[in-house]
């Protein structure tokens, strides 16, 4: 961590679009976070952000009913396959619209141009393309796809994943998960009345996870919480935040602590 600050963002798929409803695009809370990140990169001339979007409505819909995470089965697959790459570029350009329109020079970079995979699992990494948009202040912008696999010919790769990678690469100093919920609960929050927003979590808190019932290929509370402490253990801050409320990602860029949770190292 030098002079040079750098944020990771993911914009989570339930934040950018309903996930219930088949490609519908959420651009209030998109232009929203867009113009947050504006704001935090105007406040210094050395801050570089990248930014990972997840699939929400256009990814996970297609992907379960085309069974496209277990691989190549049937040759009906490749149509679905095809389908949710069309789709994830479409979500993607929207969003690089909304941070153009906001002031944020972002550009698309592809999965695949940073992650190889076989059998589900990241074989190789390759960062030059981010690297070389940071070196120019530009904001990669990259996102969860329907990608090849060597073994299984396709597969379903998350924004996740890619927020692992990059953490990993970038050793950001603070890296922001936006969500539609205010942070990590200690049960369900969607489900019990009584649940409990941790303000702090680490790998000995205990949290109840229960599958939610919206369409998710890649994973649940429960991948998710691995996810959060690798990343934490990657960067100077990691939060989960609720990014359909304005002001809180700007605030969790600029080292305040918004309502959220703050993921802790072990
Ligand atoms: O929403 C999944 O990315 P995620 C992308 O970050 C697709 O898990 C295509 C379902």
């Amino acid at each position: 961590m030098g002079e040079t600050e750098t944020a990771l963002v993911k914009f989570g798929g339930s934040v950018i679009t309903d996930k219930r409803k088949s490609l519908t695009f959420l651009s209030g809370n998109v232009l929203s976070l867009s113009s947050e990140i504006f704001s935090f990169m105007r406040g210094g001339r050395e801050r570089r952000v990248v930014i990972v979007h997840g699939g929400g409505s256009f990814g996970h819909i297609k992907a379960k009913s085309y069974s496209i995470a277990g691989g190549l089965k049937r040759t009906g697959q490749l149509r679905g396959y095809a389908e949710v790459r069309s789709d994830m570029r479409n979500l993607n350009g929207r969003i690089v619209s909304s941070l153009l329109d906001s002031g944020v020079s972002a550009i698309a970079v592809q999965a695949e141009s940073i992650v190889s995979f076989s059998g589900r699992r990241v074989i190789a990494e390759d960062f030059s393309m981010v690297d070389r948009a940071l070196e120019h202040g530009l904001v990669p912008v990259t996102f969860g796809d329907a990608v090849f696999d060597n073994s299984l010919y396709f597969t379903i790769i998350s924004g996740d994943v890619l927020m692992e990678s990059l953490c990993r690469h970038l050793k950001p100093d603070v890296a922001v998960f936006c969500t539609d919920v205010d942070g990590v609960y200690d049960r369900n929050p969607s489900k019990n009345r009584n649940a409990r927003l941790l303000d702090r979590l680490d790998r000995s808190t205990v949290v109840e996870t229960t599958a939610s019932s919206r369409p998710d290929v890649t994973g649940e509370m429960e991948g998710k919480l691995s996810v959060l402490f690798n990343i934490a253990e990657n960067s100077g801050r990691a939060l989960v935040i609720n990014g359909r409320i304005s002001g809180r990602l700007y605030a969790a860029l600029s080292g305040k602590n918004p309502r959220g949770t703050r993921v802790l190292p072990d």
